[in-house]
């Protein structure tokens, strides 16, 4: 239990379809806290990054090439348990499997244009946090709502 941060990306599908609004919505609606939000285009280098886990796999080139097709929109949100709760929201990897209801549910049919990514733990969180936003970059203010967010004993 506790406060975590962790990093989603809107894909390239998700902006070029012009979900990410809806996407946003998702989060905000559960109360998650956004401290960070940037547009940006992913290199074939930051995607080498992010993806290093899976860099070796056949998979690999299709996802790069996906993955650096258009913008993105890198979101660093905060909250009780936000890693599992984010990954929760967003569903199974590949869409079809994906629950009515998650993200990738309700918007996708595909395994690797799925429109969204979330940290899978806290390394993971750690890491690709650093890696699209500076320390300076992560705002610090009181949600108006926070008290009616979580319990004393949840923080
Ligand atoms: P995750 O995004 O649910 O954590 P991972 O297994 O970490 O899923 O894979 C990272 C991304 O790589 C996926 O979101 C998807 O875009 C893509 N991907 C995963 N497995 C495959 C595959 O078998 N074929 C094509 N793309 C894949
Ligand atoms: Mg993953």
């Amino acid at each position: 239990m506790g406060l975590e941060r962790t990093l989603i990306l809107f894909k390239p599908d998700a902006v070029m379809r012009q979900l990410c609004g809806k996407l946003l919505t998702r989060l905000e609606d559960r109360g998650l806290k956004v401290v960070g939000l940037k547009m940006l285009q992913i290199t074939p280098e930051m995607s080498k990054q992010h993806y290093s886990e899976h860099v070796s796999k056949p998979f690999y080139p299709q996802l790069e090439a996906f993955i650096t097709c258009g913008p993105t929109i890198a979101v660093a949100v905060e909250g009780l348990e936000a890693i599992t709760v984010v990954r929760t929201m967003m569903g199974s990897t590949n869409a079809r499997d994906a629950a009515p209801g998650t993200i990738r549910g309700d918007f996708g049919q595909s395994r690797q244009v799925n429109l969204m990514h979330g940290s899978d733990g806290p390394e993971a969180a750690a890491k690709e946090l650093k890696l699209y936003f500076k320390d300076e970059e992560f705002v610090k203010y009181e949600l108006v709502t926070a008290g009616y967010l979580m319990a004393d004993d949840e923080k």
